[in-house]
């Protein structure tokens, strides 16, 4: 007779080890990735072809994502600063050129809304400004190595999905820009409260260079996480990657 199969235990870490384990992480996004050696131990790949070096990147990559979503609660607040700290100039970063930022029509500008949503009307400008909205004075963090002091104002995400009637159980919240780029955000950080569908840079409307005519702010994640000149958004369960999270860069990047 053999044993029933025993279900493996949960992932369930002492403070010191969760500790622990943000230190790896830390370390080894700092690093940019593991020994070759660590690697192969880890995901029991031989590394002889690129082909399995790429799929246990991707494995890893995964992994990273599921750890950090379950280790961080998706609420704990980003640092704010004061006014006088904001960086001036603020820098310009996409992935082109700061002449080749897209031109974007204010007069017929509508925000598309699909997916998971009862509420599938697009949105105007000026009714996004009748939500409630809210500022912070955050550090926008580039994978590149720099960072920046902005302060960003607009409807908080959480305040817009309720509003249209998101399945907020749904995992992914998507978004789609006049210029190509895209990107996405897990359910709990597109509900935390600093998470902004950000309207306003400084005090005045998003200039072109910063997103206008409206972008997402979430100082919880790294710059790339924050698509400027977004035409749409979508709640979904189906994995919607991003522009650099689909070229390797871990989808999670961030708290
Ligand atoms: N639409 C769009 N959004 C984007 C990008 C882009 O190329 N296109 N670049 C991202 C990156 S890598 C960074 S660091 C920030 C830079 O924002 P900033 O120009 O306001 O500094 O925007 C992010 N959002
Ligand atoms: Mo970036």
């Amino acid at each position: 007779m053999t044993e029933p199969k025993q279900r493996p235990p949960r992932l369930r870490l002492e403070p010191a080890q969760q500790t622990q384990l943000i230190n790896i992480q830390r370390r080894s996004f700092l690093r940019a990735g593991l020994t070759i050696g660590a690697m192969s131990m880890l995901t029991g790949c031989n590394l002889e072809s690129d082909d399995a070096v790429d799929k246990a990147l991707w494995a890893m990559s995964r992994w990273n994502d599921r750890v950090q979503a379950w280790l961080f609660s998706g609420q704990r607040l980003a640092p704010t600063y004061d006014l006088a700290k904001v960086t001036n100039p603020f820098p310009f970063n996409a992935f082109y050129p700061e002449y080749n930022v897209p031109e974007v029509d204010l007069s017929t500008y509508r925000l598309g809304v699909s997916g998971r949503v009862r509420d599938k009307q697009p949105w105007t400008l000026e009714n996004l400004r009748t939500l409630p909205q809210r500022t912070d004075i955050t550090r926008l963090i580039c994978v590149e190595g720099w960072s920046a002091i902005g302060q960003w104002g607009g409807v908080p995400l959480r305040t817009f999905l309720e509003h249209i009637g998101a399945d907020t159980t749904a995992k992914f919240v998507g978004f789609k820009c006049a210029d190509k780029y895209y990107s996405s955000l897990d359910m709990p950080t597109a509900l935390h409260p600093q998470t902004l569908l950000a309207l306003d840079f400084g005090q005045v409307a998003l200039p072109p260079d910063y997103g206008y005519p409206l972008r997402v702010r979430v100082p919880t994640k790294l710059g790339f996480k924050n698509p400027k000149h977004i035409v749409e958004l979508f709640v979904t369960n189906d994995y919607p990657g991003g522009y650099w999270e689909d070229q390797g860069y871990n989808w999670f990047s961030g708290s």
